[in-house]
C-alpha cells in the first residue's frame, strides 16, 4: 500500500533547509506531495516572495524527492487535500509545531527539526548587504587589486 506524505510551504529562494526537509519527508513514505503557496496566499500570510509561484512550483516539482506539486491557496485546504490524496502523514518543519495537530484526526502529524542557520529571510538580508556595497568601495577595491598587480606582477 502506497504511503503518501504531504507538506506545505512557500519554498522561496529554494535553499538547503528546504532540500533537507523534502529529503527527510521522502523517507517517511513512498509518495511525497508538496503544496506550494501561491503568491496570493502568501500575500495573505503577509509574506512577499521574491520568486513567483510558477517558478517556485517548477523548482520543487523537479526535486528528485518530490512526486507531485499542488498549489496552496488557502489555510483551509489541508483536510480536503489529506482526504483527496489519501495522505498517511502530514509533515512540516518544527517552526510549525502544534499548529496543525487537528489533522491527527485524519492522518499522522509529524514536525521535523528545521535546518539551523539558513532561512529565506536571512538570505534576503545577506543579499541586500551584498548589494549595498558602495560604488566607492568597489572602485577602492579595484585600486588595491591594481596596486597589488603592480607590486607583485
Ligand atoms: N524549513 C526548514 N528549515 C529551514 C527553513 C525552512 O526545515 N531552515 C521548512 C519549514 O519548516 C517548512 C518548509 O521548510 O516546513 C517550507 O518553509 P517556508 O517556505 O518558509 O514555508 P512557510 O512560509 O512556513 O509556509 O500552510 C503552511 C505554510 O504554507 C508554510
Amino acid at each position: 500500500m502506497t504511503r503518501t506524505v504531504i507538506t506545505y510551504g512557500t519554498f522561496d529562494m529554494f535553499h538547503i533547509g528546504h532540500l533537507n526537509l523534502l529529503r527527510r519527508l521522502s523517507e517517511l513514505g513512498d509518495r511525497l506531495v508538496v503544496a506550494v503557496s501561491t503568491d496570493e496566499f502568501n500575500a495573505g500570510k503577509g509574506k512577499r516572495t521574491l520568486i513567483p509561484f510558477e517558478q517556485r512550483a517548477e523548482i520543487v516539482r523537479n526535486i528528485r524527492y518530490v512526486d507531485e506539486v499542488i498549489p496552496e491557496s488557502s489555510w483551509d485546504q489541508k483536510v480536503v487535500d489529506v482526504q483527496r490524496y489519501q495522505v498517511n502523514t502530514f509533515a512540516m518543519g518544527d517552526d510549525w509545531a502544534g499548529e496543525f495537530d487537528f489533522l491527527s484526526a485524519y492522518c499522522e502529524v509529524v514536525y521535523l527539526p528545521r535546518t539551523e542557520g539558513v532561512s529565506t529571510t536571512e538570505l534576503k538580508r545577506s543579499l541586500s548587504r551584498f548589494c549595498n556595497v558602495s560604488r566607492e568601495d568597489i572602485l577602492r577595491a579595484f585600486d588595491v587589486i591594481e596596486q597589488l598587480r603592480k607590486d607583485f606582477g
